[in-house]
Order: structure tokens, then sequence, then C-alpha cells
């Protein structure tokens, strides 16, 4: 039995960084799937008041919990040496990982906007500008990896953008670079076969899809 626990939603949004990160680990953990409130309130009911923060992501670790979920992403990090290799280089991937962030942070605005022109602005204003300056720091940086010519977890979150329910795929192909490292991040065994051996996302309510389905795809259904 193994002594790490991380426990989410079955979902893959605040919560699957972790995961990617336990997946590039190789260590054996215990992967806790809490049920969708919507699917049954039950379990996340009875569990809330336990968590720190009433919230979760939250990782066991050897005897200790760790809450919130880039706290528990820096320091799976560091456990795994892909925090950046000093001190500039880890503030180097917190930059990474901010702007990522802002991106993810303004997708969740729009969901809860559910106005079309929000979408919009975010898949034509937001997306392109964010990718386009990441694009030129990636440039900047030598082109294969955001810091210090080796693969960190500021890789490993732009990935989790890139392949998740954000961006259409054909988005990201028109960034060479960017669409480059996310095959080669994609291609590492371990990352590979937590992609094709995942579960899958717990069933989705209707009245909630619009939370986790990318923004092209919600601009369309308005049309
Ligand atoms: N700042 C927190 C936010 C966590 C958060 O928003 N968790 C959501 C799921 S993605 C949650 O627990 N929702 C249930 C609730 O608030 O009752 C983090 O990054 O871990």
């Amino acid at each position: 039995m193994s002594d790490i626990k991380y426990t989410y939603f079955d979902l893959r949004v605040k919560g699957e960084p972790a995961r990617l990160l336990l997946a590039h680990g190789g260590v054996k953990y215990t992967d806790e799937r809490i049920e969708l409130g919507w699917n049954d309130p039950k379990p996340w009911t009875e569990l809330k008041p336990s968590m720190p923060w009433g919230q979760l992501p939250m990782l066991q670790w050897k005897g200790e919990s760790i809450c919130q979920s880039m706290a528990i992403c820096r320091f799976l990090a560091r456990e795994f040496n892909i925090a950046g290799k000093t001190n500039l280089e880890m503030a180097q991937v917190d930059e990474i990982v901010d702007v990522i962030q802002d991106g993810i942070s303004a997708t969740y605005k729009a969901w809860y906007a559910k106005s079309k022109e929000e979408l919009v602005k975010l898949t034509e204003v937001t997306y392109q500008t964010m990718l386009t300056q990441l694009e030129k720091r990636l440039a900047e940086r030598g082109g294969e990896w955001m810091v210090g010519n080796a693969f960190t977890w500021a890789d490993l979150q732009l990935f989790f953008f890139c392949t998740e329910e954000f961006l259409e795929p054909g988005v990201v192909s028109a960034y060479p670079k960017i669409a480059n490292l996310v095959g080669r991040v994609g291609a590492m065994t371990n990352i590979k076969n937590w992609m094709e051996t995942r579960p899958a996302n717990g069933k989705m309510h209707p009245g909630y899809q619009i939370y986790f389905q990318n923004a092209y795809k919600c601009i369309t259904d308005m049309e």
C-alpha cells in the first residue's frame, strides 16, 4: 500500500497537473477520485468539512498533507528535480506557470460569464496573445525547453494547457515551437503512458458542460 495519496474530483481541471507530475515521477500512489457533486453530492459533502480549505485537491505524502494545486505541483516538481536547477531557474519556471495560470483563470471567467462575446475575446485575444508571448519566450530560451535548456514542470504545465479542454489542437500547430515541445513532452514514456491509461473524466452534467469544454466548441454550440 502506497504512503502517497492524491485526492481530487473525477475531473481534469485544477487537479490534473499534479497527476501529470506524479506520473512523470513514476511514484506509486492512490489516485482517489471523488464523485462529481451533480452525479452524487454525498461523497464531497461528507469530505469537505475535513479539508483545510474546504476544497480539493489534497496530496497526502508520507504522513503529511498538502493542499492548493500549485503548492502541490511545486512540491512534487522539487521532489522529482524538475523545478529548475537554481533559484533563478525556479523563478523562470514560476513565470511560465503563472502565465499559463492566468490563461486558465481567464478561461474560468469566460465559462462563468456564459457569454459568446467573452468566449470570442478569450479565443481570439487572450489565448492568441499568450501563445504568441510563450512562443517568443521559448525561442529566446533556445527553442527546446521553456527554462534552462532542460525539461521542467513549466513544460509539463504548458503540455497540460495545450492538451486539455482549453485549446483546439489546430490552434497549437500555429505556434511551431510550442507544438514541438508539446509533442516531445507527450512522447516521454511516463507521460505517454499516463495519457493513454488514465481514467476518463467523470460523467458530465449537461448544465455544467460549458465549464469543461473548450471555448471554441462553446462558441459553435451558441451559434
Ligand atoms: N486555489 C485552490 C482552488 C481549488 C478549487 O477551486 N477546487 C475546486 C475544484 S477544481 C473545489 O474544491 N470545489 C468544490 C468546493 O469548493 O466545494 C487550488 O488551486 O487548489
